[in-house]
């Protein structure tokens, strides 16, 4: 059997569902290997349906005990069933109940979608299609039921009972069972059903929303680990506040719980009421987790609960919404994160975070529009793509109609679409009704798949004072043809010798944007005295590809005298990319001035800022600047050179710079953004030091290893010494397995440090690493820990030329495949741009896909992976 290209579900064939589910009532019994689901659903026809329609329910490899029609049981000839679904083929044209009685094995479930143990706890994840594993359903986004649950267990194995909603009744059942009845009043989709049972300590406060309602919030964890709990807990409780304050949305429940899994494909779920997360994103203490953890685990506590709003009350239509969810609430997280921390550093955050993933993702094979218009397997579409550009579209919308018409809009799409399960269209409409504009033109963004290329040049006329400035856009289709225009918002301004000119004056530029929304335009600044540098696409205010011809002096002028934060960072790394891309001596030297200037200005008044601007473009950046013929070990040498040289020539500022920011002795850790940026400056002038004189550096990492009190200084310097080989090195990383032998989490980043060593000896290592006695296939972290990291965080390792580096990856993939197909795909998508590397590795890439072609019962999470990535252009 071969593997054959999944069929295609498509948007334009979008139907609402014949029937609709208005209840569920579930009464669950948990055990270990047969669960026993009783399922009582309400159902009708849709009025908006095809009347007489049999009524087809999903079911994913299922086991039906029971079925009965309004109570009384079903004849063998009015329904078809199977684990992949059941049919009624003539249902009545009114209301009626289906009681469904299903039987399933969470041990046995390693897919970890639908009802699982992880660790010996209960849990579900039923989004995008895991509710069809516990019971036949409508399984659709658009069938919003009101559920009740009932859960029975053993009351010494699973002490405690969570699920969606409000608790409404729980107590003894004989000796040694109880049971719970969670009931949530709000209708919801199946994907946001959840069940957690298990044996679970927990952390716990309260909150009063701004109506008044209290609420009892709870995070669960492993026992004994409660006190790792607290920041999340704390991070639910500023998410709370903030979503009232910033978008006047409170909660809705008495309880808001949140329940820490070891075992999960993602990051964490938004179930209503019962978020799930992988306990990466909750537990968080000193020892274990660095600045980087406790900041993520803000911004995912976050993330999720601001889907209550947007993604529960408001849910999509279908799944090719999925953006009107997700890049809706990334850019409601990212605003809460910037208010928590700087504005300035969580953006260039954020735009790294684009450029690293969505760009690449944008420009090759896996590419597809914000909104796809087809998809064969939907859990391949929580991309990059979806999110982080979804997102930026509704930063782009804010930024045209302004922040307080902006507020008004997002007001009404929730007032209007409260209950309901909206689209990409209900979503636009509520914004040109509010600020009276045209969206019609704005929505391409949806559409359009690929970064679109703006192109700048500038022109000064002493004589008139003037200076003019040419934008031109580009974004082809597939066949090469330009498409219609996109609406870019441009914000910019100009610079001259020694600050911003004020006094320039341009019409078409409104509060610093100019809205670019044709082809080409040109625009003009009157009252410009001197030859300024223009300063576009301030605070990346569009997920475009600049191209502005800048020289590195005047960079250079934009690093020293921009008011923009985001472009002055912008203007070094632009100078450092094409150091990288194009070495060359003197203007490194050039380079290593100017930044000894800034460190000497600046570096201790805004920390976090300034390591952001030493943190040079990232290796899988300068590929995705290249055009095509990637060369990953070309490009790692000229980093590593420049790298190397900025660490010689600015050594006593970095010695400056880590004297200046060492820790007061015994004062506590503290994770707040300016404690952490402290950190990371001197972490990074460290990295500098020990890339210019790694002997040195060497003996200063592991000292700094010595001392370190808290997981993020001690994981960098690691990070530090794992560049450099040596004894050293070698003996840093046993004692820190030894150390940490009992911690999963900080294991991980032990596997992760040395997945990422960009040497030949480092798949022989990942080989160890795989038999080591802590390495398994069934934890997903772990999986990404050795695996992932080494594919998508190891450039020449991976892409060897010998081929040998995405052998290994294609093995991993090929034993996960048939157990966790989710986890197996997302790491088949590293190989996303093999068509751009230098010829001989990509007819590797090439060979190695064709091989997983061949295995037989591919899943089709893999197989539509492998299909566009061969496929794709
Ligand atoms: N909505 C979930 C992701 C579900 C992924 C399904 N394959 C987490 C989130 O984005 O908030
Ligand atoms: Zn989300």
């Amino acid at each position: 059997m071969r593997t054959e290209t999944p069929p295609l579900i498509r948007l334009e064939e979008y139907r609402p569902s014949d029937y609709l589910i208005d209840r569920v009532d579930l009464d669950i019994r948990l055990d270990p290997h047969a669960t026993r689901i009783d399922a009582t659903l309400a159902l009708r026809p849709n009025p908006a349906g095809i009347p007489d329609a049999p009524l087809n329910l999903d079911g994913d490899d299922l086991h039906l005990v029971s079925v009965a029609l309004d109570g009384a049981a079903l004849a063998a000839d009015v329904y078809t069933a199977s684990p992949a679904g059941l049919s009624l083929l003539a249902p009545p044209q009114k209301p009626f109940t289906l009681r469904l009685v299903t039987e399933v094995d969470p041990t046995a479930n390693t897919k970890l979608m639908g009802l699982y143990r992880s660790s010996g706890v209960y849990c579900t994840q039923c989004e995008a299609d895991g509710f069809r594993r516990i019971t036949y359903f409508l399984d659709r986004p658009d069938v919003m039921a009101v559920y009740t649950t009932r859960i029975e267990a053993d009351r010494a194995e699973v002490p405690v009972l969570l699920g969606n909603g409000n608790l409404i009744e729980s107590g003894p059942i004989g000796d040694d069972r109880h049971f719970a009845v969670w009931h949530d009043p709000h209708p919801k989709p199946a994907y946001l059903f959840a069940l957690v049972g298990g044996r679970l300590g927990k952390a716990e406060t309260r909150f009063t929303t701004m109506e008044g309602r209290p609420v009892t919030c709870a995070v669960y964890v492993e026992p004994g680990k409660e006190p790792r709990a607290d920041y999340a807990l704390d991070a639910v409780i500023r998410s709370m506040a903030w979503d009232e304050t910033a978008f006047g949305r409170p909660y809705d429940l008495d309880v808001f719980n949140v329940v820490a899994v070891s075992d999960f494909n993602m990051g964490a779920m938004e179930n209503k009421g019962l978020n799930i997360f992988n306990d990466k994103y909750v537990l968080a203490s000193p020892e274990t987790a660095t600045d980087g953890d406790y900041a993520a685990i803000e911004a995912i506590i976050a993330h999720e609960y601001f889907h209550n709003w947007s993604g529960n009350r408001v849910t999509c239509r279908d799944w090719f919404q999925l953006c009107l969810k997700e890049g809706l609430t990334v850019f409601r997280d990212q605003e809460f994160s910037s208010d928590m921390r700087s504005r300035p550093v969580h953006r260039i955050a954020e735009v790294r975070g684009l450029r690293a993933r969505q760009f690449p993702e944008d420009a090759g094979p896996l590419r597809h529009p914000v909104r796809p218009r087809a998809y064969a397997e939907i859990n391949n579409f929580y991309t990059a793509t979806v999110y982080d550009k979804g997102a930026e579209i509704v930063r782009m919308l804010r930024t045209l109609i302004g922040a307080q018409a902006f507020r008004a809009g997002m007001d009404r799409y929730f007032a209007d679409n409260d209950g309901r399960a909206a689209t990409v269209e209900d979503f636009l409409s509520a914004f040109a009704t509010v600020s009276g504009r045209d969206l019609t033109a704005f929505a391409r963004w949806y559409e359009r798949p690929g970064t679109p290329r703006l192109s700048i040049s500038g022109h000064y006329d002493p004589q008139g004072a003037r200076y003019t400035l040419r934008l031109a856009q580009s974004l082809p289709d597939a066949d090469g043809q330009e498409g219609p225009p996109l609406v870019i918002p441009v914000a910019l301004g100009l610079v001259g010798a020694s600050g911003p000119l004020t006094d320039a004056t341009c019409a078409p530029v409104r509060d610093g944007v100019f809205v670019l929304d044709r082809p080409e335009a040109e625009i003009a600044f009157e009252g410009v005295t001197e030859e300024p540098v223009p300063s576009v696409l301030r605070d990346f205010s569009a997920p475009v590809r600049l191209d502005l011809g800048l020289t590195d002096a005047q960079r250079m002028r934009l690093l020293a005298h921009d008011s923009d934060p985001f472009n002055r960072w912008q203007a070094a790394q632009d100078v450092a990319l094409r150091l990288i891309l194009e070495p060359d001596a003197r203007r490194m030297e050039a380079f290593a001035e100017a930044l000894g200037r800034f460190l000497d200005g600046e570096a201790l008044a805004d920390p976090a800022f300034a390591a952001l601007v030493l943190a040079l473009p990232s290796e899988g950046e300068a590929a995705d600047a290249l055009p095509a013929d990637v060369d990953p070990d070309a490009i790692h040498r000229a980093r590593r050179d420049l790298r190397s040289f900025l660490g010689q020539s600015l050594r006593p500022r970095f010695k400056r710079i880590d004297a200046a920011l060492v820790p007061v002795a015994g004062a506590p850790y503290s994770p707040d953004s300016a404690s952490a940026g402290r950190r990371s400056l001197r972490n990074a002038a460290l990295d500098l030091l020990a890339a210019g004189d790694p002997e040195a550096g060497a003996q200063r990492a592991a000292e700094r290893l010595a001392d370190a009190t808290n997981m993020t200084d001690r994981l960098a310097a690691l990070a530090t010494l794992a560049l450099i080989p040596g004894e050293t090195r070698e003996a840093a990383l046993a004692d820190f397995a030894a150390r940490y032998a009992d911690e999963p989490l900080v294991l991980d980043k032990w596997f992760a440090i040395q997945a990422q060593i960009p040497e030949a000896g480092t798949l022989e290592r990942i080989r160890r690493l795989q038999a080591h006695p802590a390495f398994t296939l069934t934890n997903p972290n772990r999986v990404r820990a050795l695996i992932g990291s080494f594919a998508f965080g190891n450039p020449t390792q991976f892409a060897r030329a010998d081929g040998a580096g995405f052998s290994c990856v294609v093995k991993t993939v090929a034993a996960l495949d048939s157990t966790n197909p989710q986890v197996a795909a997302r790491l088949l998508t590293a190989f996303g741009s093999w068509r751009r590397l230098e010829k001989s590795r990509a007819a590797k890439a090439a060979e190695m896909l064709n091989g997983i072609k061949a295995i037989p019962g591919l899943s089709r999470d893999s197989a539509d992976i492998l299909a566009r990535t061969l496929g794709g252009g």
